[in-house]
């Protein structure tokens, strides 16, 4: 029987969850990351080692690299973009080299995943992520100023959006920007608003079909070194999974990651699949992408968000919200005895709760929101694995 590796997002030594309490949450893995050295730069075999040895001394596993990030020239194919690559390759080798041979990226511009309010209080007084939608085109409309941006709303949007501005004050306004745009835990750039203005900028006139031009030209370059090396490449989703910000999205849908696997068949181009973040969408049907996928998912973020008719969403409870999970924990554990190996999971994204809400956390990152999440997920494994098969333990 093949159950879930489960593991659990390490941000290093200044990560306030401990190695020691992620191994008394129960994970045996870590996933995790060189969170120092800038972005397109070569990871060094010693450091690496040194981070796997920390780990290991633990009692844990550094399985997952969650992300290499994919520099900006490389997403533009300007600047720098072919010594980049080149970095990219490095890394993979390198990682490969110490043992380590899933690595997750993301290829979204500018702006890893995208929150309005990184402490909504919810019913229960946890407090979670969220994406406003009025709040983020007022930031569009009135702080940003985006040229394009009112030609992409509609005149009752422009209103819903110069009313929420107006009813802001001056730190609620400043709160917005920093949460929009000063860079969460894992996307490894922050901006000025000046900075960012620049940084969209140079993706004026570039739309979806380019941006994927890009990355299809990148991953014909890494893939052969990842496939000669028995690494996989696991891309995350687009979050949310749809063009904000006049960008371009290249990987929102299921039909997205179909026209990367059929322009690059390599082995090593994967997916993580990220719950939360397709979930977003009404028409993306998750257990039925980890079913059509099933050789391709090389890693699984489980979590839930919860969507209303005016394009808001929020985290929710790993078993609530619109995620179908018991179906997505059941089309897991199928296609994990089909391939014969165990897959990592994580918990992504659990409320801040509990004597974490009088403590500094990651935004998504506390301990006890995701330490239910995880104990929730493997329960919910465990009577799924033992329903089906008849012994879920290990
Ligand atoms: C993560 C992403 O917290 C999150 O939403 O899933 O930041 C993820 O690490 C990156 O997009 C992967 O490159
Ligand atoms: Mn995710």
């Amino acid at each position: 029987m093949f159950l879930c590796k489960q593991s659990w997002r390490w941000y290093g030594p200044d990560d306030p969850v401990s190695l020691s309490d992620i191994r008394q949450a129960g994970a045996t893995e870590v996933v995790h990351a060189l969170h120092h050295i800038p972005n397109g730069e070569v990871w060094p075999v010693e450091e690496i080692r040194a981070r796997q040895q920390l780990i290991a001394g633990a009692g844990l596993t550094w399985s997952v690299v969650e992300s290499v990030p994919v520099h900006e020239y490389i997403k533009t194919r300007t600047g720098e973009f072919r010594t980049y690559i080149e970095n990219y390759k490095q890394c993979i080798r390198n990682l490969a080299a110490c043992g380590i041979k899933c690595i997750t990226y993301n290829f979204m511009p500018v702006l890893d995943w995208t929150r309005t309010d990184l402490a909504y209080t919810v019913e229960d007084g946890s407090k979670a992520l969220r994406f406003e939608r009025a709040a983020f085109m007022a930031f569009d409309l009135f702080i940003l100023g985006r040229p394009g941006a009112r030609a992409e709303y509609s005149e009752e949007e422009q209103a819903a959006a110069k009313g929420r501005f107006d009813r802001m004050d001056a730190a609620e306004r400043e709160q917005l920007t920093r949460n929009m745009i000063a860079g969460l835990p894992g996307a490894e750039e922050s901006f000025t608003v000046e900075q960012f203005r620049e940084a969209l900028a140079r993706y004026d006139g570039m739309d979806a079909e380019a941006l994927r031009r890009n990355l299809i030209l990148f991953l014909q370059e890494v893939c052969p070194v990842a496939d000669e090396v028995g690494a996989r490449l696991v891309i995350h989703p687009d979050d949310p999974p749809y063009p904000i910000l006049g960008l371009p999205r290249i990987l929102s849908t299921a039909d997205d990651f179909r026209k990367l696997i059929a322009a690059v068949p390599n082995p090593s181009n994967g997916l993580c699949l990220c719950t939360g973040s397709f979930g977003v969408r009404a028409d993306n049907d998750l257990p039925g992408m980890m079913r059509e996928f099933a050789d391709r998912v090389g890693f699984v973020h489980l979590r839930s968000t919860r969507r209303d008719a005016d394009g808001n969403f929020r985290e929710d409870n790993h078993l609530e919200g619109d995620v179908p999970m018991f179906e997505v924990m059941k089309a897991l554990l199928e296609i994990q005895q089909q391939r014969g190996e165990r897959i990592p999971m994580r918990p992504d994204h659990g409320h801040q709760m509990c004597a974490d809400l009088n403590r500094r956390s990651n935004p998504g990152y506390s301990c006890y929101g995701r330490l239910r999440g995880l104990a929730e997920l493997r329960g919910l494994e465990m009577g799924i694995a033992c329903s089906l098969y008849g012994d879920g333990r290990r």
